[in-house]
């Protein structure tokens, strides 16, 4: 069988499970957006000035350095503005309408899924254009630069912090139930653009096959296995996502 029809027999495959499933869960990661032209983490670009995103991604780097963190989150920002969600974006929102039951969960931070209509999808580490306040916990919309000395708009504090999960810091209880209330019953779960890398979210396929689940993953390389997958569709996400939905 060809390559191209390999990729074809288990599209079909990886779309008839999602149909058929009763509780499925759609996670995606950084690879979503890198069609987009938004740096991954962990590919070859890195993602700014060579620092790591775990050593500013973190409450001890925005304690230590705030002017460097909003640096970064700034240049995060206007860059995220400049671009737009892709085809997997539009994929996603349309099986989100196309599969009542599925829950949606990114750990990506550019808001291109809901740019894209995929109203509702869970946010699990945040929102790069929200910012919370860590004087009065007001937390607001920001799309502009933001400065260690920018004023908190409800308390006029400063010390705004990007609302954001860093490493170290926990996924909002709230969020992190209700995915792994998901987790429990789920017998289906498409993992698009993730290394796999970072947990809790990196713990949510492993979960699903423990309890025999489906795990359909697409991503561009093999090189990691963080969790047996039953299908592994190997492409760009902008490629493959489309053709499932079509077929949904
Ligand atoms: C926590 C916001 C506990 C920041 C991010 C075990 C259990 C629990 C925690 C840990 C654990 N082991 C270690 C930890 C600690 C830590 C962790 O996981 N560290 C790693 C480095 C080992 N986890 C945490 O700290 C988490 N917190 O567990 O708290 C706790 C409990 C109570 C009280 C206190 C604490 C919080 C983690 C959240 C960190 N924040 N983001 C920001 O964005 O600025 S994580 C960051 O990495 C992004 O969100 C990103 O999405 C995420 C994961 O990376 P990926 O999305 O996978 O991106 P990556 O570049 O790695 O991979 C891209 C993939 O796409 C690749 O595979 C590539 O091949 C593929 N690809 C590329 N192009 C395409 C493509 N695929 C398809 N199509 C394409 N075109």
């Amino acid at each position: 069988m060809s390559d191209e029809a390999h990729l074809e027999h288990y599209i079909e495959r990886a779309a008839k499970i999602l149909r058929a499933a009763r509780a499925p869960l759609f996670l995606s990661g950084a690879g979503i957006s890198a069609e987009s032209g938004i740096p991954t983490f962990r590919g070859t670009e890195g993602l700014w000035k060579n620092y790591r995103p775990e050593d500013l991604a973190t409450p001890a780097a925005f304690q230590r350095d705030p002017a460097l963190v909003w640096d970064w989150y700034n240049w995060r920002k206007r860059l995220v503005a400049e671009k737009q969600p892709n085809p997997a974006h539009h994929a996603a929102a349309r099986l989100a309408a196309t599969l009542p039951n599925l829950m949606t969960v990114t750990q990506n931070v550019d808001g291109f899924h809901a740019l894209a209509g995929l109203a509702g999808i869970l946010e699990m580490h945040g929102n790069i254009y929200r910012t919370r306040c860590p004087s009065c916990g007001d937390i607001a919309e920001n799309r502009g630069d933001i400065f260690a000395d920018t004023p908190c708009a409800a308390c006029g504090k400063p010390g705004l912090r990007p609302d954001i999960v860093w490493f170290g810091e926990a996924i909002p209880a709230a969020v992190l139930q209700r995915i792994y209330e998901r987790l429990n019953v789920c017998d289906a779960i498409l993992v698009v653009g993730t290394s796999g890398s970072v947990y809790p979210a990196a713990g949510f396929a492993v979960e699903v096959r423990r309890r025999e689940g489906h795990v359909i993953e697409i991503n561009v390389d093999e090189n990691h296995r963080p969790y047996a997958n039953d299908i592994y569709l190997r492409g760009a996400a902008g490629a493959i996502l489309p053709r499932i939905a079509d077929l949904v």
